[in-house]
């Protein structure tokens, strides 16, 4: 009897300690790395192409901008969300992020622009996902692309 309290007891400290783990905003960026690893190939449902400059200023705000189209009909995607994490260095480098998930503001015509202010010189990783309007927040998963950006 005693063991099986002891189980039991193990059991509900490893399945804190987990929630404690997942629920920290360190999950965000573990999820991140996943998908970065499994997903770096081409979107699966749309296109991402950088349509500002990728090389900003250290210091100054920068304003990114995506074009997004649907991969199918090559036409400007619209009402898609785009989550977004910049890290600081190029992809999967460093992991270390520029505070949590962010949504890139839609501006007309399939075009999405982020905004972030580089405090250091060198290379910034803009994860970017897109979740189609109408589809389910699963989708961002085949629809992820790194956008490197080097700040001077
Ligand atoms: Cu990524």
């Amino acid at each position: 009897m005693k063991q099986i309290h002891g189980v039991l007891l193990l059991t509900v400290v490893l399945s804190t300690v987990f929630f404690a783990f997942a629920a920290s905003q360190n999950s965000e960026a573990q999820s991140m790395m996943g998908m970065c690893s499994m997903m770096n190939k081409a979107p699966k449902d749309v296109t991402i192409k950088p349509a500002s400059s990728q090389i900003v200023k250290v210091g100054q705000e920068a304003a990114i901008t995506l074009l997004i189209k649907d991969k199918t009909t090559n036409k400007p995607l619209l009402d898609a969300q785009v989550p977004i994490m910049i890290e600081h260095g190029s992809s999967m480098s460093t992991m270390d992020m520029m505070g949590s998930m962010i949504s890139a503001e839609e501006i007309g015509q399939g075009k999405y622009q982020v905004k972030f202010t580089p405090d250091k010189k060198g290379v910034y990783t803009i994860h970017t996902h897109v979740i189609p309007d109408g589809k389910s927040m699963m989708s961002m998963m085949n629809n992820h692309m790194d956008v490197g950006v080097i700040a001077k």
